[in-house]
């Protein structure tokens, strides 16, 4: 069983699609793990996105990414990690496709309104930045077809 690490991001939390991404998540069958709204520090930023860092866009994301409140969250499920790639779409808004949540909810570069871990290793480090380890709650759902 794998977990990764989702967060909604300043435009989406102010574009009120909370909801919405977390109700994607539940449909789908995922486990939702741990949740909880937060302004992360600029600290916690350049940890998170550290593959970026040098890259021309890399002060601008950080100061984005920290400028509002952001809904951190992780869910379990079977290959959640590329599972929640897809359902998110690519990178661009303008390129995701139509049934993603960005070809869906977001319109243009850099405002993507969600984030989702890239790999095994990303989601353990980034889970780690955000949550610790008393706030991933373990439980299993009854309804879960694969449990
Ligand atoms: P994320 O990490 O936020 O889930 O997005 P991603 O994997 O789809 O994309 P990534 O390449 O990791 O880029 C991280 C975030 O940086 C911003 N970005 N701006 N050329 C640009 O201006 C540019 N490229 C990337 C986006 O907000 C992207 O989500
Ligand atoms: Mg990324």
């Amino acid at each position: 069983m794998e977990r990764t690490y989702i967060m909604v991001k300043p435009d989406g939390v102010q574009r009120n699609v909370i909801g919405e991404i977390i109700s994607r998540f539940e449909k789908k069958g995922f486990t939702l793990v741990a949740a909880k709204l937060m302004v992360i520090t600029e600290a916690m930023a350049e940890r998170h996105y550290e593959e970026h860092t040098g890259k021309p866009f890399f002060e601008k994301l950080v100061r984005f990414i920290t400028s509002g409140p952001v809904f951190a969250m992780v869910w379990e499920g079977p290959e959640v990690i590329e599972t929640a790639r897809l359902m998110i779409g690519k990178t661009n808004p303008q390129e995701a496709l139509p049934g993603t949540i960005r070809g869906d909810l977001a319109a243009q570069m850099p405002n993507n309104i969600i984030h989702g871990s890239d790999s095994t290793e990303s989601a353990e480090r980034e889970i780690a930045i955000f949550f610790q380890d008393s706030e991933l709650i373990d439980y299993k759902k009854a309804t879960a077809d694969w449990t």
